[in-house]
């Protein structure tokens, strides 16, 4: 028997599990007591590493298909046959007929990172396509306007802060998003504990709204009014007080003016909180010591997700509570950290690009995954004719799911990097599948950007594998896009993309030594780093190697072009007059639907592991008691739910943690595919909720979709 320690790559938390190992077999996964950010803390997730390990449907090999049938095949075999097809592809249509598309676990996957765009450099594609389009693009975009840098994000400073004001984020069952903290459980007991004050906006009365002091049960897609109504207020009462940021911000004197239209008597109506309600979280925000604003994905997934993002992070800075100890923070971390060199003032672009059919703008590169399917299914010049998707399952977790399968059947050729034959993959001509967590190196190079700690960790591979790495299938797929054939030197490649990180960061290559593929490049971000760690410092910390509490960064972090917080930003605020517009839209008998995570759930792919899917169907449609009399629905009946994209039939769970008006179904079900190989799965099927959500309904300046607040038809089935 031995014993490992690693972190778990399946979400943000970053967790140290402990690992033991009888031979190549895993016999247990727990929380690693002497990790230095997780304290040995797991969820069930991380726990279930071990059926994932043993899981007999997971894919260990290649799969081509042949005449409509699947073939495990060789490696050799699958490139060929990708070496027989894309290349000509590209060769006729350009490389904008090649789509990208990658998924959650590849920002979970070090090799994923930093190879993944290496491919894409390789196509030269402007279809290049993210879960970030269904997920958290607003807050980069309201971020690079700010200051200056997408992932210059303010983290709430969970350790110290004495008052949290959470809104969309529900994160004792998501473990946290955009903010890396492990056991948010205990951190936010720890606020509590400090006399210290928790609130929550959240549709849903959640776990985490259940542990806050206060919830309030907003109407879904109207956060930016109550935040421009809590601006205004402050502004109004004359409470904004700028502290250490004074001299570091421009902009501050069009917000009052921006924000006239928004008192609390004019939100109240929309919101659906009360006028002295919204007065008070003002009053209690900006009188408290230590204060963070922090919003999630209920924000960012609906229709005025930038303006929200960009007012969270307004109320951080007039509050005084941006980059200071207790208030929303910018994490420097140990490798890669996008901020980390001062003086940098390129300012943030987007809009490079457009869309073909809809003209929807590129943020950061790429393009909403909501228009994936019209580039696919609209004729023309620069058509999509070939998708690469990268540890995505966009036929599950994406808007309009329905017109998205039958376009990708439409395409001319498919690659599915994926570790199952699932809903999208099955799709593909060909799977190219990647070792399991546990059997590759890791490093969680995005997510110690975000994180409430300065911490770094390394992970070895703890299980051996016969397949190749998924950073060589992409350097691989690399060499096959331009012109090397199926068989290219794939340690070539990775030599030069390791010249070329060495040169960038200003270190001569070997000071890497022997190590290759991601670890090379890690190191060499280390040694350019801001602690100048080694990978050798890190191998020889198997918990992680502290690096302390989050500094001020203020103005080094600052990227934009004048050198300050940017506060009011032409290209977010064209966005204010649709907002005022939605003033007039008072809560009516309108129902819409929101989403919800469950804590065994990994959006869509973690569902055919058994130990996560016990127990009741989870995936049920949770209407207020008001609405389901109102409806004629009944408690474990079926209710048929309606939208201008599509109809499913749900389970009805009856509850009064929902509010009057919300229809909560979640996301990443749907497993009743045709041809898919997830027998675990199927047999806990449920129903694809992006069935309904809509591709036209989108954020207005990032084109993000709007997976909350859909307007809904729901009766009795
Ligand atoms: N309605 C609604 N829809 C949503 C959301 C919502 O809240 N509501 N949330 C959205 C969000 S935030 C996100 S991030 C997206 C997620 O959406 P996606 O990223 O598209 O989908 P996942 O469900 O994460 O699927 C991941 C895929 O990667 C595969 N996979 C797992 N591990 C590996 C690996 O190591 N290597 C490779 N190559 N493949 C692997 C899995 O088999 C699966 O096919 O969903 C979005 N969709
Ligand atoms: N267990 C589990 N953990 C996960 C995932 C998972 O699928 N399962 N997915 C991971 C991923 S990819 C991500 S991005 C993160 C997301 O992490 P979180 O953002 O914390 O995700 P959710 O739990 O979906 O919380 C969003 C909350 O927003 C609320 N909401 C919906 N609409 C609105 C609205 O209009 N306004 C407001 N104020 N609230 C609204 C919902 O009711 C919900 O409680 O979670 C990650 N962690
Ligand atoms: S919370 Fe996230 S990182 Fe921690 S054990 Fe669970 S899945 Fe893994
Ligand atoms: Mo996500």
């Amino acid at each position: 028997m031995t014993t490992a320690f690693v972190t778990c790559p399946l979400c943000e938390a970053t967790c140290g599990l402990q690992v033991t190992m009888d031979g190549d077999a895993i016999s247990t996964v727990r929380g690693d007591d002497s990790d230095v950010f997780s304290h040995g803390y797991i969820c069930p997730k991380g726990a279930s590493l071990k059926a994932l390990h043993e899981d007999p449907d997971r894919l260990r090999r290649p799969m081509v298909k042949r005449g409509g049938t699947w073939h495990e095949t060789t490696w050799d075999d699958a490139f060929a046959e990708i070496d027989a097809r894309l290349p000509r592809l590209i060769a006729e249509h350009g490389p904008n007929s090649v789509a990208l598309y990658l998924g959650n676990p590849s920002s979970h996957n070090v090799g994923a990172l930093l190879y993944g765009r290496v491919l894409y450099k390789a196509i030269g594609t402007q279809n290049m396509y993210t879960a970030g389009t269904v997920d958290q693009i607003p807050k980069h975009f309201s971020s690079g306007y700010l200051f200056g840098d997408p992932l210059t994000i303010p983290i709430p400073d969970l350790d110290r802060t004495e008052h949290l004001l959470l809104l969309g984020a529900n994160p004792l069952i998501s473990n946290g998003s955009l903010m890396t903290a492990p056991d948010v459980g205990e951190r936010l007991t720890g606020i509590r504990r400090r006399g210290g004050k928790i609130v929550v906006v959240d549709p849903r009365r959640t776990r985490t709204a259940d542990a806050a002091d206060e919830h309030h049960p907003i109407r879904p897609g109207t956060d930016a009014l109550l935040l421009f109504a809590l601006v205004q207020v402050i502004f109004a009462e004359d409470r904004v007080a700028l502290g250490r940021l004074v001299g570091h911000v421009t902009g501050l004197d069009e917000l009052p003016a921006l924000c006239a239209p928004f008192t609390p008597e004019a939100v109240a109506p929309v919101t659906g909180i009360e006028a002295d309600t919204i007065r008070r979280m003002a009053r209690e925000l900006a009188s408290a010591k230590r204060a963070a604003v922090y919003a999630r994905i209920g924000t960012t997934t609906q229709a005025f997700g930038t303006l929200a993002s960009w007012l969270v992070d307004v109320l951080n800075v007039i509050t005084g509570n941006l980059d200071r100890d207790g208030g929303a923070m910018f994490p420097l971390a140990a490798a890669g950290q996008a901020n980390a060199a001062p003086g940098r003032r390129r300012g943030f672009v987007h809009g490079r690009w457009h869309s073909r059919v809809r003209g929807l703008p590129e943020v950061m590169g790429e393009l909403p995954v909501a228009t994936l399917a019209d580039e696919i299914l609209t004729p023309g010049d620069g058509q999509v004719r070939a998708l690469i998707t990268v540890g995505g399952n966009p036929c599950l977790s994406t808007p309009n799911a329905a017109r998205l399968t039958d376009a990708v059947e439409q395409l001319d050729f498919m690659v599915s990097l994926d570790v199952y034959l699932n809903e999208t993959s099955r799709h593909a001509d060909v799977i190219l599948p990647g070792p399991e967590p546990l059997a590759r190196d890791h490093y969680d190079l995005v997510f110690y950007q975000l994180a409430v700690r300065n911490v770094a960790n390394w992970s070895p591979a703890l299980v051996a594998t016969d397949m190749p790495q998924e950073w060589q299938t992409l350097l691989r797929l690399a060499g096959v896009v331009t012109g090397q054939g199926w068989n290219a030197d794939v340690a070539a490649i990775d030599d030069f993309v390791a010249a070329e990180a060495a040169r960038r960061a200003g270190l001569d290559v070997a000071a890497a030594g022997q190590r290759r593929g991601p670890a090379r490049l890690i190191e060499l971000m280390l040694r350019a780093g801001p602690y100048e760690l080694t990978l050798a410092d890190l191998e020889a910390a198997p918990h992680g190697v502290d690096l302390g509490p989050l500094q001020p960064r203020i103005p080094d972090v600052l990227a934009t072009a004048s050198g300050t917080i940017e506060l009011v930003p032409d290209a977010i605020t064209a966005d204010i007059p649709r907002l005022v517009a939605a003033l007039g839209h008072g809560v009516g008998d309108e129902l819409v639907l929101i989403g919800r995570r469950q804590l065994s759930s990994n959006n869509s792919w973690m569902h055919n592991l058994a130990p996560l899917v016990r127990g009741a169907n989870r995936c049920t449609a949770q209407i207020h008691p008001d609405d389901a009399a109102r409806l004629g629905l009944v408690d474990g009946g079926r209710a048929l739910v309606r939208t201008r994209a599509g109809a499913i039939t749900v389970p009805v769970e009856i509850t009064d943690t929902v509010r009057p008006g919300v229809v909560s179904i979640p996301h990443g079900w749907g497993h009743d595919a045709d041809g898919a190989r997830t027998g675990v799965a199927a047999a806990h099927a449920g129903v694809n909720s992006n069935l309904l959500a809509d591709d036209q309904l989108l954020d207005g300046l990032t084109g993000t979709a709007a997976l909350n607040g859909i307007p809904i038809e729901v009766v009795p089935a």
